[in-house]
């Protein structure tokens, strides 16, 4: 994460879908199934990739207009060819590596401070949830920042599901751990695996979401397939992708950026333009694929959601 990329937008053409496959099925079905049929060949081929994803089914869902942007929806053959997913390398390029990401089969362990610990794949516990779509800004601490379309839950229903004791305070997350699939956790300066963590005011937050699709469809792998949390007040780091485990604990989690540099990555990590990261400021963004700076938002622009939680916690370091 020491890296800031100051030139704008500078992805290497030959990584750029071709313009006629990018395409939202959400205009498509607009035109019912007659226009999908007067698809050309190699746009149905597309389709077909989220065959081999969980419950494609379900996508795209019905979006969920009480979240709305001050800015356009980063286009989506820019946000997948900008990722940031260390388990692939360590560079922002990591979308055609990270399709190593075997997603089937996928569970999710659920134990802890909890009534009872369970297993459950993937495809049970998102047929369990409503679907919805959600327009979030996404802030980096690297300062820079995009708008994407997700798909997926509250995390608050998750919680619900899990049932959590009442001396759980904190829901930890964890990322799989298998060095033969992800060359980056090889990496062996890094403490594997990605953890990260919530308090349970923030995890049960209307606001904190689990994405398990975006843009109208599954989520793609450089994003965390097949199941990651987005948390847009706080820095990306927290967004934790690719989860197999949430564990209920009454201690609050180390998270994995936390481990490797404390004095710079906190728990909290909300975003605040006044205060600077040791190393740079956080007083701008640079909004990915648009050449544009603008300033960044308190609480990334969602404190009416969420400034309550932390009301009468000045003195702690909410804010890295
Ligand atoms: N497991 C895991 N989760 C992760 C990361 C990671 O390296 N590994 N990077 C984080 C960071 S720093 C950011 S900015 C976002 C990037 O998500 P995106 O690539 O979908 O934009 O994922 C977050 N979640
Ligand atoms: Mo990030």
């Amino acid at each position: 994460m020491n890296i800031i990329h100051r030139r704008g937008w500078d992805m290497p053409e030959h990584l750029a879908t071709p313009e006629h496959l990018v395409f939202s099925r959400r205009a498509l079905l607009v035109g019912g199934a007659s226009a999908l049929a007067m698809l050309p060949a190699a746009a149905r081929a597309a389709d077909s990739k989220w065959q081999h994803y969980p419950v494609p089914d379900l996508y795209p869902a019905k979006r969920n207009d009480k979240f709305k942007l001050d800015r356009a929806i980063t286009a989506e053959k820019i946000n997948d060819n900008y990722n940031n997913f260390y388990e692939f390398g360590t560079s922002k390029y990591i979308a055609e590596a990270s399709q190593a990401l075997k997603i089937e089969p996928w569970t999710i362990k659920i134990d802890g401070l909890v009534e009872k610990p369970q297993e459950i794949g993937i495809d049970d516990l998102i047929r369990k949830m409503t679907l919805e779509e959600r327009l979030y800004r996404h802030r980096c601490v690297e300062a820079w920042s995009m708008a994407i379309a997700w798909t997926g839950f509250p995390l608050a229903k998750l919680v619900a599901f899990a049932r959590p004791l009442g001396a759980a305070k904190f829901v930890q997350m964890t990322t799989f751990m298998d060095p033969k699939m992800a060359p980056g956790q090889n990496l062996s300066w890094f403490p594997w695996p990605y953890i990260e963590g919530l308090t349970m005011a923030e995890a049960t937050n209307d606001l904190a979401f689990i994405a398990t699709g975006c843009y109208g469809h599954p989520l793609d792998k450089q994003h965390g397939a097949p199941i990651r949390l987005a948390v847009p007040w706080k820095y990306g780091f927290k967004s934790i992708k690719s989860i197999v485990r949430f564990t209920f604990v009454d201690k609050q989690p180390a998270g994995m950026w936390q481990k490797i540099q404390p004095s710079e990555y906190g728990f909290w990590a909300n975003v605040n333009p006044q205060v600077p990261h040791p190393r740079w400021s956080q007083a701008t963004e640079e909004v990915i694929g648009t050449g544009e700076r603008r300033p960044t938002l308190l609480f990334n622009g969602y404190g009416e959601y969420v400034a309550d939680i932390y009301k009468g916690m000045e003195g702690h370091q909410m804010w890295m």
